[in-house]
């Protein structure tokens, strides 16, 4: 295989080019300058928990390397860096006192993203919730989302003059569904019921922040990043198609109607409505709040069977097994660019939406150096069949103004601990050495040629 000799695009010429990253996955320094633990280290620490037991202890080092680390980003010619706060070092209970010297880490971050022209893309909230704040009941308590709105508040005084865009949640079905009813991220509990006040409080969170952002610092762009899922019938059939509706209303909608149209969909309401806070429909208005933009970060389409379990929760859904024919990622996830374009095209539809940005887009491929050289040509294949997507997404007229690959190197992936590399550098982590792989190098020259 070698790489595509084509340039994907056209792109306007405003379009931004970035590289992404999250707290927890690069920084380290746990235990450092103050910061005390989130969820995720509280989880990563308990056994069984995350692949080979693994930890964010150390992760990239970026809380160290962060000089040469933007330097590297630099080097690749993109515009933009968007990355995520750690809440936990900023204000390390969640609430009340602050931690200067994580004011201070950030501070330097966002003067060396400026000093390097890289527009900083600021995320609040990338899953790392302060333990305290889930020792008093995390997300299924209205007072973390009142929490949140102080420390976006914080933000935005202390550095709010110097980025370009600052996102409320990165995910928060991640947080909420993976972390709260299935199980598998921080905090790892199993309960729809609790799931459902975790979705609420954390709309409520975002509206909150927004309102909060807009009233200090009205001209900052602010938006928020989701992972909606491109769905599919695996098979023909009136039941196969109904459990599609189902699985988007639960998977998507439960996320972006209240965002964007300031209401639950029914039939989400018609069967668990039950769970949500008692407040829920007085927070709507709130929930509800004109955003700047929306990030969508997307990997790969889903596919689903109506699950004849009877006793199945809401939606009633099961994966169904991927095709022989598939392609897959080294993490088992199928490559099908053009259903990125279906979902951007779904979301319009939908949806009166302001501009988006293709926040996250990458793939985990595990090639180690060879000679110094990483020759990830998979890699370099399915960036360039997703950016292709984009641009024919702006040929139907879809407002994308910028790309973020995940991720700029390596990292902590989540429960699938280190083994599972997204980077576009690999990382050594018992010597912290970076390498751009053939995939950065690539990426490198695509941005170069539409640096404007
Ligand atoms: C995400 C995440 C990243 C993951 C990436 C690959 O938002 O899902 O932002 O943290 O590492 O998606 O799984």
């Amino acid at each position: 295989m070698s790489a595509p000799s084509q340039k994907p695009g056209p792109f306007p010429d405003d379009f931004l080019f970035g590289v992404a990253t999250a707290a927890y996955q690069i920084e380290g320094a746990v235990d450092i300058d103050g910061r005390k633990p989130s969820i995720w280290d509280t989880y990563s620490h308990e056994p069984g928990r995350v692949l080979n037991g693994d930890t964010g202890n150390i992760a990239c080092n970026h809380y160290h390397l962060w000089e040469s680390d933007l330097d590297l980003i630099k080097s690749m010619h993109v515009g933009a860096y968007r990355f995520s706060l750690s809440w936990s070092r900023l204000i390390p209970d969640g609430t009340g006192v602050v931690n200067q010297k994580g004011l201070d880490f950030y501070d330097r971050l966002i003067d060396g993203c400026l000093e390097r022209n890289l527009k900083p893309f600021v995320t609040l909230y990338h899953w790392d919730l302060p333990q305290t704040l889930q020792d008093n009941g995390g997300w299924a308590q209205r007072s973390t989302a009142e929490a949140f709105a102080a420390y976006a508040a914080l933000v935005v005084n202390e550095f709010g003059d110097r980025i370009d865009c600052i996102s409320t949640f990165n995910e928060p079905w991640c947080s909420a569904i993976l972390g709260n009813l299935m199980g598998v991220h921080a905090p790892g509990n199993q309960d729809l019921a609790l799931a459902l006040k975790c979705v609420h409080h954390q709309h409520l969170a975002h509206g909150l922040a927004t309102k909060t952002i807009k009233s200090i610092r009205p001209e900052l762009p602010v938006g928020i990043v989701l992972n909606l899922q491109s769905v599919y019938a695996a098979e023909q059939g009136e039941e196969h198609d109904a459990a599609v509706d189902r699985h988007r209303d639960f998977h998507n909608h439960l996320f972006t109607d209240p965002l964007f149209e300031g209401r639950y969909p029914q039939s989400v309401m018609n069967v668990l409505g039950q769970n949500l806070p008692d407040t829920w429909e007085k927070d709507l208005q709130t929930i509800q709040q004109p955003l700047d933009y929306w990030g969508l970060n997307y990997y790969q389409p889903t596919r689903v069977l109506h699950d004849k379990d009877s006793t199945a929760n809401f939606p009633q859904t099961k994966d169904a097994p991927k095709a022989h024919d598939a392609t897959l990622t080294d993490l088992g996830w199928e490559v099908a660019p053009a259903t990125m374009v279906d979902l951007l095209s779904e979301m319009y539809q939908r949806y009166d939406l302001p501009p988006c940005f293709i926040t996250e887009n990458g793939a985990c491929y595990n090639d180690s150096p060879v000679n110094g050289e990483v020759k990830d040509d998979r890699r370099i294949e399915y960036l360039d069949a997703h950016l292709k997507s984009v641009s024919q997404a702006i040929s139907l007229d879809i407002p994308v103004q910028g790309y973020f690959a995940w991720s700029l190197m390596d990292n902590f992936e989540w429960s699938e601990g280190y083994d599972s590399r997204f980077g576009l550098v690999f990382v050594d982590y018992k010597t912290q050495t970076r390498t751009v792989k053939k995939s950065g190098h690539w990426y490198a020259q695509l941005a170069e040629i539409y640096l404007s």
